[in-house]
């Protein structure tokens, strides 16, 4: 493979959703396979018409393909780093299996992840004055209960359940590992009773996909 066609990251280091792709890489033994770019999110590098053009969300990450297509979407990017990397599968490799790991990754990115992100950017400073424009507090602080219900829902799920959707470790793990760590990082109490939640995490965190 040339370096021209060497697949590319568009990331942010530090950021959550951005960590979810390198955790990927990481699985599948495939960090030293792609290239890696930084964006600078503090300066807007992520609001220039250069950046829409490869995401019209401006969202970190971003995945330009072998082929020059560009990818957004942590989940995406994942499917996509699943199929494209031999190793492990973090999708699921039977029929029930991808729908199980489908479903409990948007449940995992909707109720914790986002709902976090929605509270940070909405509810506190966020990223500051410079990129927090259009902030709506109540709406942030409906979200910041949603993840409340998240995080408990996901601790008595985890009570039978030895990873988020079932026997193995998958993408939905991945992102809610990276959802709490977001919430560590906006202050949202993961309280010290949700002991199912804290021990997975404390198990998943142990593998070197989710050590750095
Ligand atoms: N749904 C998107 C969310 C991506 C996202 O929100 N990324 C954050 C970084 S973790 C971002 O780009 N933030 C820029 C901003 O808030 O202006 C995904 O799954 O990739």
């Amino acid at each position: 493979m040339s370096a021209e066609n060497k697949i590319t990251v568009f990331e942010t280091t530090g950021f959550p959703n951005p960590a979810r792709i390198r955790a990927a890489l990481a699985e599948k033994n495939a960090l030293d396979q792609v290239d890696f770019v930084e964006i600078d999110v503090m300066n807007k590098e992520h609001r220039t018409e250069s950046f829409y053009a490869m995401n019209p969300l401006g969202t970190v990450p971003v995945l330009r393909t072998a082929e020059g297509d560009f990818i957004s979407e942590s989940t995406a990017i994942t499917e996509y780093i699943d199929a494209h990397f031999d190793g492990v599968s973090l999708t699921g490799q039977t029929a029930s299996a991808r729908g199980k790991i489908h479903m409990m990754q948007r449940r995992a990115e909707s109720m914790v992840m986002d709902a976090v992100g929605t509270y940070f950017h909405h509810a506190t400073d966020g990223l500051g004055p410079d990129l927090e424009t259009n902030q709506c507090s109540q709406w942030g602080n409906i979200q910041l209960a949603n993840a409340k219900n998240g995080l408990l829902y996901f601790d008595r799920l985890l009570a039978n359940s030895e990873y988020v959707a079932g026997d193995s470790f998958s993408m939905a793990d991945i992102t809610l590992f990276y959802g709490l760590a977001f919430a560590d990082f906006a202050k949202v109490e993961i309280s010290a009773e949700l002991t199912n939640l804290i021990d997975w995490r404390e198990k998943v965190g142990q593998r070197p996909s989710l050590k750095g």
